[in-house]
């Protein structure tokens, strides 16, 4: 229990935010994980050699196939990043006017939307699995209404079955931002086959990274051939545009840490999994503090540490828990708060929305994310723990010096 002791040496006389951190450097979320970088450089040697850069490269190509035979689809595109690609999606699948789209989510997920000069419908999500909620689109569907851009938050799949139901019965589109769920199933399917596509991110941030980067799949010909010409200026060959488009192009050396990242997805899974193990270790002890949950019967990357905190119960808001951590050097972050539709431009456009998102609400208030990935490891995660725990039992006093 030397851990323990030294915590509570720490933070005996419960100055929390005095003396040296717990922890010598920074935990962050989102701390890239990075494969054999060896191999990398000799990938950028030969980049360099071939004096091609970007611009569909071999790097690019190579990359697509890989990614393809992964996540089985007939077509993967890669992209430059997650929220071009969900723009891409959304103007080629034909979008317009309103899209329903969950608030609980990163704010890219509305922003292309908007951008876009479409609408969007914030639908309230189930508490269960922090998903739009199937239940509530219904009654969000208006004359206006082209389509459903759903989220698979955390990785865990939508209620694709519903969705997909709810979209044929009214002639919607539907688009999956799958940013966080590269490496998942849905039903024992890789998540990227299901909808008219799903836009996956690459970022330095995911399990999986390009630095920045991301791709669609989809197994629809037409969608496919639009996307690639839309990501490359509308260009159908040399001095030929034959549709509007933009610049959505990944780069050589953005495939080229791809394809390095492909070759540790395992070993990259395997630390993800080990490490929500050892927290699951630690929130079964303690009250108030809920772990989430994934589904073992399905293909998880295990990537987000999340935890739902209940004040009463833990003693401590989730707030002062994650200021908390934070002095001690760990980066916890309340992902997502304070939900798209508090934000700007939304809460000036779109007041309303509030009265109709209780959860979004609630879980926007509670919820926190922890480190995870190839940068922590299990014995990182027992001494969080006994923080933890020593913070919930001093919660009394620790409340009144918050005041
Ligand atoms: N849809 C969803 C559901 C998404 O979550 C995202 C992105 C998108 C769409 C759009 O995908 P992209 O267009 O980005 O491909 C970060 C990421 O920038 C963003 O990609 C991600 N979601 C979001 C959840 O997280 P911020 O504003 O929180 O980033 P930042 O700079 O605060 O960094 C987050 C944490 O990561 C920090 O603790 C620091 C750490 N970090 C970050 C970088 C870039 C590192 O340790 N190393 C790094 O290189 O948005």
């Amino acid at each position: 229990m030397n851990n323990l002791r030294s915590v509570k040496k720490r933070l005996s006389d419960l100055a929390i935010f005095g003396g040296s951190p717990l922890f010598d450097i920074q935990l962050h979320v989102g701390r890239p994980n990075i494969g054999d970088r060896k191999r990398f450089y000799e990938l950028i040697d030969d980049m360099f050699d071939r004096h091609w850069l970007t611009n569909n490269g071999p790097f690019v190509r190579e990359f697509e196939e890989r990614l393809a035979n992964i996540v089985g689809t007939e077509h993967c595109i890669a992209i430059c990043n997650a929220t071009i690609g969900l723009e891409l999606a959304v103007r080629a699948a034909g979008m317009t006017g309103e899209v329903i789209v969950p608030s609980f989510t990163f704010i890219a997920s509305a922003h292309i939307l908007e951008w876009l000069g479409i609408r969007p419908v914030f639908c309230d999500i189930d508490p269960k699995t922090h998903n739009i909620d199937p239940t509530r689109i219904e009654e969000l569907i208006t004359s206006r209404t082209s389509g459903i851009l759903g989220v698979h938050v955390w990785g865990r799949p939508c209620d694709i079955e519903t969705l997909k139901l709810i979209s044929s019965n009214y002639g919607l589109k539907l688009i999956y931002d799958a940013a966080h769920a590269f490496g998942c199933s849905y039903q024992g399917k890789p998540i990227g086959g299901f909808g008219d596509a799903e836009v996956f991110s690459f970022h330095a941030t995911k399990f999986f990274n390009t630095f920045e980067g991301g791709m669609i799949a989809t197994n629809d010909d037409d969608l496919a051939r639009k996307l690639r010409l839309m990501k490359n200026f509308g260009f159908s060959g040399k001095d030929s545009v034959i549709s509007l488009g933009t610049n959505g192009k990944m780069s050589e050396i953005s495939a080229a840490m791809g394809i390095v990242g492909l070759e540790h997805l395992e070993e990259f899974v395997d630390v993800n999994q080990k490490n929500y193990f050892a927290y699951k270790r630690v929130f079964d002890k303690l009250p108030g503090l809920e772990l989430m949950t994934y589904d073992e019967n399905e293909k998880q990357n295990y990537h987000y540490i999340i935890v739902e905190i209940d004040d009463e119960k833990a003693g401590v808001t989730r707030d002062m828990l994650v200021e908390i951590l934070s002095a001690e050097n760990i980066l916890a972050r309340r992902y997502f708060y304070p939900g798209c539709h508090q934000m700007e431009p939304y809460q000036t456009l779109y007041p309303e929305a509030k009265a109709n998102l209780p959860e979004t609400e609630k879980l926007t208030q509670s919820v926190m994310s922890l480190p995870n990935g190839t940068a922590i490891d299990t014995d990182d995660i027992e001494k969080i723990g006994h923080l933890m725990e020593f913070v919930i039992k001093h919660s009394d006093e620790i409340k009144s010096k918050y005041g």
